[in-house]
This record gives structure tokens, C-alpha cells and sequence, in this order.
């Protein structure tokens, strides 16, 4: 057992030692049945595998990134091309050509808001294309998020190659494409390295001086260009044309100096062993309201590249391999997944056709392949995962591959918190932040309001106000709703100096708009948002169940944050607001949670937005526990609205399904999303590929297995039978605990929880209500517990590990 630990403990780094060591003495106790899963990490490896090059960016290309940079390796045999990103390179805002407004009108819109609310107080509805006319703003300047370009590798023919293999190994961050051409095995590797800013890839064989290639940067025709090759490195260089924002990308080719040779626009490698080349992008963009404009990128662009010069290949991939799996490995999920060297889109097209080890095996893979590409879209320095993450190969892509608000964006985060990954979250934070200054002139001008808000969509340009498409421009809850993403992060982390110096200025800003912006219903005297908007169809209203569960949702949560922070004038203040706020929640005619304040759902509509259920999820008003008869309504509603939608759509029922605790409908559902929306290299397909369904997917997945959202960590609420047996480790609850469980015949064997600060932690599970023990592991000494029904509360000391454990 030992020398197994010592061995496994030595392949994975020092910070996940301690899990694994907590993980050990778990299974050491309670020995595991014939039959049953162990809880261990050493899983078969995880990888998104082809069997041939990439015909295909969108399809079939497999992706790297390292929060600020991304590239799609395409693997081609005889030219290689690296398509890739840097977050910052968008056309439009306040230097384009065409002019720019932050979507807010010059003058103040507070006559017309006026008289739309006058003309729904009088009529009950509007239709939207009125309103869009009255209150909608034409988008100018709004900007395209950029391709780079690509590094190009023309190479010598390959003809007669066989045996080719490209595939993306989740364990280890790092693509691989190797194929063999007479006689020789050639391999080349591509990672993204968030501690060294470089695009890393070498490419080797297993012959001495095999390796040729001449390497070039494509960059895109719409901006000006200047390329310099110099001592075996490429600069290109220029400013787009639309907003003269400055760009420069560079290369650095490495190889032994006799086979170099530098090109007017290229540098050609030839005979060498093997030839390393490292790729760094950047603009002048600054985030930093109103001229976003910073330094000239080329110093830190030329520092990176000399530092990252100097490191070996070895060194610079041990580094990049220490950060990503600090991060990847802390979570594991086993739901009795296997090796295989089937491609991928076969995996895909041979799911749920009967091999249930294979199907496991996608499943796995899809859920650590979300947190994998949030790993490599997000991490702090750079702007968010935006509507694609980080990866992107037009000018112009689908939504200007933005950032919407009334979903997308915050769906890309709600795994960060549930799967361990917080370092992802500083890009979200820091982006929010920056628009509050935008966001505020935006709820002025358009509301009248103090505090600060956004409507549908950002950009990198600080865009606060309103475009013209009629059935989406009207979502001023997307400041509050984001405020939840900040909330969260305390209640993950109990982190008190994040809550009084990030969290609670946002959310005070957010909350203090709608203490402005919200008016009396006269039909009952209760505070309601008008007008008001469900997405992104039907008329508009006041008082729609989404706007008023969102405002909801924000105002309990500041004055909880008030009341800890001794803001008591503030908690008091909005405490009378909400005692009389219109809750959003009412059970209609059909037995359905209702989408607006009259009655009038259609029970056929299915439409895939389905935020009239925030409620259940992302928020968490209807309680498991406490609303039963809004719970069945949250059902009937679900039922009717279907299980189909785009991807994103398919991937919030999923967590929805979860707070239900309907584990099969989730899997259902989250199945059909793996049949119906996802791209043969497991890329979220709206369509088009749109990131946020695999965000979504993997943070419904974690939803399935540990939930948090009310007064207690509930162990498996909603697992699914098709994973009978499996374990999972490393899953994070609200109150800084980390939770590690292991089931059987779809019963909690054993879990452990890992407390990081002293407390009280309660748990609900099943296995509470029959003979179990607890103990503290590292005294083995048992841990008094007290039980109401299934659930039992204890005290905790931070640092610990607990043992919860079915009595055998
Ligand atoms: C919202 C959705 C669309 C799409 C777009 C980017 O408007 O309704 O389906 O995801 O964002």
C-alpha cells in the first residue's frame, strides 16, 4: 500500500500530496468491498483523441491557452497551422473609425422610460419592438473580438506517413501530435504556459536530425503589418485599421545555431534534433475606462521571450505542469472510465449505444474537459472566458464573440467555485469592477438610477447601455446578477476581507440601482422592476418572475453582506425594500411556476431560456427543504419547457434538474447535450461552438454530486443510477470545505470532508439515517454529531479531515 502511495504521491505534485495521502487513509479504513470503486486518484488518463489531422478549426481542432492567449492546434502534416489569440485584440471602442458611445445616449432617457412604465401601468404589456424603438440604442463601434493570426510550419512532405495521433491529454495540459514517416517517429508538443506567457512547441524525433521547417506568422488583412526576422525570431507587428489599436506577436525559433537560417519574413530550421519554438501576443489595450489604452506591448512582449529563452524545454514544461495541475488535479471523478484509444468523435457517436464503460468514459472526460478550458481561458492578468473562452479564428465572429450577460458569461463561472478553481475567477472579478464606472453613467442616463448596472452585452470597451434587437436589449438585472458571482466567492471562501473590499462595493453599487430603479406595482403596492423583460421572448411587462427573482437575489444577499460588515443603515434600508418586494414566484393555472406576474405561460412554449427558474438555479429562493409546492412548479415548468435548447440552454437544465434532485432527468439531459450539442472535440455547439455549455454541463455535473446553496452540504443529491459506482474527490462546498465521497449501488460508502478553517459544518446524506461513524483522521478519534433526520451538524477544526463512513 505504502509503496503504491509513495509512487503515486511522486507523480503528482507536493500540493496534492496531502489529498492524496487524506484519500488513502479513507480507503485504508474502511476496506472496499469485490465490486465496489475504490476512492483513488490513479484514474486511466484523460485525452481528446483523432486519428488524424484537423479539417476543421471549429470541429476538430484541439485547444491550448493560458487565460490571456489561446491557440488551436490543427496538426497538419505537411504545414502545421497554430491559429491563435490573445484576449485584448478586439476592433471598435472609443478609437474606431466609426465612433463610439458605450451604448449610452448623449441625452437622458428618463422621459421615455417614463412613459413606457405610464403606458404599462395602463396596458399590462408591450410589445417589444415598441419599446426596443423608444429605449433601444443603435450599436456603433462596438468591435469584433480578433483572430491573431497563425504560426505557420511549412514542413517537408509526409508523404507515406501512418500511424498519426494527435490528442489532447488532459492530465498534463498538453497537446501531442506524432505520426511515423519512414521509419521515424516524429513527435510535436503545444502547451500554453500561464507561469512563463509563452506558447510552447517542440518538435522532435526519435532519429538525430530529422527535424526541417521553415516557421512564418500570418497575420490577418485588416490592419497594417511590419514583419522582422532577426536572430532566429519573428516580429510582426502593426495597428488595426478600424481603431489603431497596436499589435505585436513574435516568435522565437530555437534550434542548433548551424541548422538556423533567418528569411526575409521566416525562419527556416534544417537537420536539426529537434527545434522549440516559443510565441508571445500582445496589444496596448488597457482595461481602464474611458481610452483603454495602455503601454506599447513590444518591452514585455521581447522580456517574455528572452526570459522564457533561457529555460530548457524540460524546465519550461515541468513549470507549466506544476501550475496546471495544481489546479487540474485537485478535482477527480471516477465513474468507472476506461483507457481507450477509440478517436473521440467515435466515442461521441458510439454513446449511449450500449457500451456503458465507454459512455463513462465521455462523461468523464467531458466534465474535467470544462474545467480544463477554464483553466486555460481564465486566469488573473487577462480579461474572462468571453462567449467562445479565449479561442476564436474570424473578424468577425458569431456575437462579436462578446461577453452576454443575461447568461453566458455568468455560466462560465459557476464551475470555478463548485470544482475547486478559484484562481480562474480574478478575470471576472477584475472585468466587473472595471465596468462599474461605464455601468453607472449607463444607469443614470438610461434609468435615472445611482449605483451602477449592464443590460444584455459587454465588450472590452466598457459597454454599459442598450443595442436595438427588440427581444433582448432590456436586461438591467445583468449588474445584479453578476454581484452573485462576487457574493458566491465569499460564501465559497469566507473570505472577509474579499467580501468588505471587492464583493461589497459591487454588490452595494448594484443593489443601490435597484433601490433607485424599482417602482410600486399599483395592482398590490409592491416593489417591482419595470419595464421588465423574460429573455428573450413574450411582451414586455412589470414585475416578470426572472427580474424580480434576480433583485431578489441581490438584496438579501447585501444585507447579509451589510450585517456582517456593520453596514446597519444599509441593511435596514433595503430591508424595507425587500419585506415588500414582489418575490417572483407564483404557481399558475397549469401548476407552473410562472414566468410573468399574470398568468399567461404557455404551456407548449420552449423556449430555451428558462430564467424565470433562477429561482432554483443559480439562485437558491426555492429551497429543497422549505418550498416543496414551489419545488413541484419548478418541475412542471421544466417538464413543459422540455428537454431540448441550445447548448448552453441544455446545460443550465442539467443544474436545474440537480437542485430538483432528479439525478436520471439531469443525465438525460446532460446526455443529450453530448449527443445533440457537442463538436467532435467536445467543444459546446450552440450552434456555433459557444463555450458556455461546457461550463455549464460541468458545473451541472458537480451540481449532481454536492450541493451547498442552503444551510447544509448534501452528499449525492442527485446522482444519476447510470453512475451506480464511482468517487469523486476535491469538490468544493459553500463555508471552505472540500468534499471527497465514494458510492456504491448508488449509496454515500464513505465521505470525507476537509475543513480549512474551525467552525460547524452540516451534512445531509442518507447515510446519516442508518449506522455510520465519524471520526477526525489524523486521531482516528470519533466526532460527537447531532442529528435532525438526515441531517447531522459538527464542529470542525480547520486543517482537518473528517471520516464519514457507513458502518459496516
Ligand atoms: C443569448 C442567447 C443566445 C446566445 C447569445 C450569445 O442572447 O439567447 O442563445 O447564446 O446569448
Amino acid at each position: 500500500m505504502w509503496d503504491w502511495f509513495l509512487a503515486l504521491s511522486h507523480s503528482l505534485n507536493c500540493l496534492c500530496r496531502p489529498l492524496v495521502l487524506v484519500v488513502l487513509l479513507a480507503v485504508q479504513s474502511i476496506s472496499v468491498a469485490a465490486g465496489e470503486t475504490p476512492l483513488t486518484p490513479t484514474l486511466p488518463a484523460l485525452k481528446i483523441q483523432f486519428d488524424k489531422p484537423a479539417a476543421d478549426w471549429e470541429r476538430e481542432g484541439l485547444p491550448i491557452g493560458n487565460g490571456a492567449m489561446g491557440a488551436v492546434v490543427m496538426g497538419g502534416l505537411d504545414v502545421d497551422r497554430l491559429q491563435f489569440n490573445e484576449k485584448t485584440l478586439w476592433t471598435g471602442g472609443p478609437r474606431s473609425k466609426q465612433g463610439y458611445d458605450f451604448g449610452i445616449a448623449p441625452e437622458p432617457q428618463t422621459t421615455k422610460l417614463a412613459a413606457v412604465r405610464n403606458t404599462l401601468v395602463e396596458k399590462g404589456a408591450i410589445e417589444p419592438e415598441v419599446v426596443a424603438k423608444e429605449l433601444g440604442r443603435k450599436t456603433i463601434g462596438y468591435g469584433d473580438y480578433q483572430n491573431f493570426g497563425e504560426l505557420m510550419l511549412k514542413l517537408p512532405s509526409a508523404a507515406g506517413a501512418t500511424d498519426y495521433h494527435r490528442e489532447l491529454d488532459l492530465d498534463n495540459g498538453i497537446v501531442r501530435v506524432s505520426y511515423l514517416q519512414g521509419g521515424v517517429r516524429y513527435l510535436r508538443e503545444y502547451f500554453a504556459s500561464y507561469p512563463d506567457g509563452v506558447i510552447v512547441v517542440r518538435l522532435s524525433a526519435d532519429q538525430a536530425a530529422k527535424i526541417n521547417l521553415t516557421a512564418s506568422l500570418n497575420i490577418p488583412e485588416n490592419r497594417s503589418v511590419q514583419t522582422n526576422v532577426k536572430n532566429g525570431r519573428i516580429s510582426v507587428q502593426g495597428n488595426l485599421h478600424d481603431n489603431n489599436l497596436k499589435y505585436e506577436a513574435a516568435v522565437q525559433v530555437i534550434a542548433s545555431h548551424k541548422s538556423i537560417s533567418n528569411n526575409d519574413k521566416s525562419v527556416t530550421v534544417s537537420g536539426a534534433d529537434s527545434v522549440v519554438l516559443l510565441l508571445t501576443a500582445g496589444t496596448d489595450y488597457a482595461q481602464q475606462y474611458p481610452l483603454y489604452r495602455g503601454k506599447d506591448p513590444h518591452v514585455a512582449i521581447h522580456s517574455l521571450l528572452e526570459k522564457a529563452s533561457k529555460k530548457s524545454f524540460a524546465v519550461l514544461l515541468a513549470k507549466h505542469k506544476n501550475d496546471y495541475q495544481n489546479l487540474f488535479n485537485r478535482v477527480s471523478l471516477n465513474l468507472g472510465q476506461i483507457l481507450t484509444a477509440l478517436p473521440t468523435p467515435q466515442l461521441l457517436a458510439n454513446y449511449r449505444k450500449g457500451d456503458a464503460a465507454l459512455d463513462r468514459t465521455l462523461e468523464a472526460t467531458y466534465f474535467q474537459f470544462g474545467r480544463y478550458l477554464i483553466i486555460s481561458s481564465s486566469r488573473k492578468g487577462s480579461l474572462p472566458a468571453n462567449l467562445q473562452g479565449v479561442w476564436n479564428n474570424s473578424n468577425t465572429p458569431p456575437w462579436n464573440d462578446d461577453y452576454h450577460v443575461n447568461i453566458n458569461l455568468q455560466m462560465n463561472y459557476w464551475l470555478s467555485e463548485t470544482t475547486n478553481l478559484p484562481e480562474t475567477l480574478p478575470p471576472l472579478f477584475d472585468f466587473v469592477d472595471s465596468l462599474v464606472a461605464p455601468g453607472s453613467l449607463a444607469a443614470k442616463q438610461i434609468l435615472g438610477a445611482n449605483g451602477w448596472t449592464l443590460f444584455l452585452n459587454t465588450n472590452i470597451w466598457g459597454f454599459a447601455g442598450v443595442i436595438e434587437w427588440p427581444t433582448a436589449f432590456w436586461q438591467p438585472e445583468a449588474g445584479a446578477w453578476l454581484a452573485q458571482h462576487y457574493y458566491e466567492h465569499f460564501l465559497f471562501s469566507r473570505n472577509e476581507k474579499f467580501l468588505r473590499e471587492r464583493a461589497y462595493p459591487i454588490m452595494k453599487g448594484a443593489a443601490q440601482f435597484w433601490l433607485d430603479s424599482l417602482v410600486k406595482d399599483p395592482r398590490d403596492g409592491k416593489w417591482v422592476v419595470s419595464p421588465s423583460f423574460s429573455p428573450e421572448q413574450g411582451p414586455f411587462v412589470i414585475g416578470a418572475a426572472m427580474s424580480q427573482q434576480i433583485v431578489f437575489d441581490l438584496l438579501r444577499n447585501v444585507i447579509e453582506a451589510a450585517e456582517i460588515l456593520g453596514d446597519k443603515k444599509f441593511a435596514q434600508e433595503t430591508k424595507s425594500v425587500l419585506e415588500n418586494l414582489d418575490t417572483g414566484l407564483r404557481i399558475g393555472k397549469w401548476g407552473q411556476l410562472q414566468e410573468w406576474k399574470q398568468d399567461i405561460d404557455d404551456p407548449k412554449n420552449q423556449h430555451r431560456h428558462v430564467s424565470h427558474l433562477f429561482a432554483l438555479h443559480p439562485g437558491h429562493q426555492i429551497d429543497a427543504a422549505k418550498t416543496k409546492d414551489l419545488l413541484q412548479a419548478a418541475r412542471t415548468t421544466l417538464n413543459a419547457r422540455g428537454d431540448g435548447g441550445t447548448g448552453w440552454s441544455q446545460a443550465w437544465k442539467v443544474n436545474m434538474w440537480a437542485r430538483l434532485l432528479d439525478g436520471d432527468r439531469a443525465h438525460k439531459v446532460l446526455s443529450e447535450q453530448l449527443t445533440i450539442s457537442t463538436l467532435p472535440n467536445l467543444w459546446d455547439n450552440h450552434p456555433p461552438f459557444q463555450i458556455d455549455g461546457n461550463f455549464g454541463a460541468t458545473a451541472g455535473i458537480a451540481e449532481m454530486l454536492l450541493q451547498s446553496q442552503n444551510d447544509h452540504i448534501q452528499l449525492l443529491p442527485a446522482l444519476s443510477s447510470k453512475w451506480a459506482s464511482g468517487a469523486v474527490t476535491g469538490l468544493r462546498a459553500r463555508g471552505d470545505w472540500v468534499v471527497d465521497m465514494r458510492w456504491h449501488n448508488q449509496e454515500l460508502q464513505e465521505a470525507v470532508l476537509h475543513a480549512k478553517r474551525n467552525g460547524e459544518i452540516s451534512v445531509k446524506s442518507s447515510l446519516l439515517a442508518s449506522a455510520f461513524t465519524l471520526v477526525e483522521q489524523s486521531s482516528g478519534k470519533a466526532v460527537v454529531i447531532k442529528l435532525n433526520g438526515d441531517i447531522g451538524t459538527f464542529s470542525v477544526q480547520g486543517g482537518k479531515s473528517y471520516l464519514l463512513a457507513k458502518k459496516l
